[in-house]
């Protein structure tokens, strides 16, 4: 099944996902970063030579950042932060992209708020 098939097919939901497993260590993940707060691991199916998803380890109603409320700035600018980190940690010091795709429209597949890192390969704009 293609990303967008994978994410056409997921059902927006507040259910656990695969990344709970991921973050309960049940299912095993590249881990390049982690604190108390957030994780970031290798996608399983990159889309350029680094591709990390950084992810809350309390997902606290966030599916997605259309659900985010004031309470969640926090954690979001972590995210955002950690995103920085980790760029720096992978080498990526000529540019790298971040996404946040938000519900079928955007092919959206987990429905665990994540960011992607993106990186390694000379991106396109507009984005597909
Ligand atoms: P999105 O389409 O924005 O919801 O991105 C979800 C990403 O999650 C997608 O790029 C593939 C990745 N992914 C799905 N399942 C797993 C998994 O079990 N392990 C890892 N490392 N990544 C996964």
């Amino acid at each position: 099944m293609s990303e967008k098939e994978a994410a056409l097919a997921a059902v927006p939901s507040d259910s656990p996902t695969i990344f709970d497993r991921i973050i309960n260590k049940e299912i095993p993940a590249n881990v390049v970063f982690e604190d108390d707060k957030v994780l970031a691991f290798r996608d399983i199916s990159p889309q350029a030579p680094t591709h990390i998803l950084i992810i809350p380890k309390v997902k606290d109603g966030l599916t997605g950042l259309s659900k985010a409320e004031e309470r969640h700035c926090e954690i979001l600018g972590q995210l955002l932060y950690t995103a920085k980190v980790v760029a720096k940690q992978e080498g990526l010091e000529d540019g790298f992209r971040i996404v946040i795709n938000d519900g079928p429209k955007a092919c959206q597949s987990v429905y665990h708020i994540h960011v992607h890192l993106i990186g390694g390969r000379q991106m396109n704009w507009p984005p597909g």
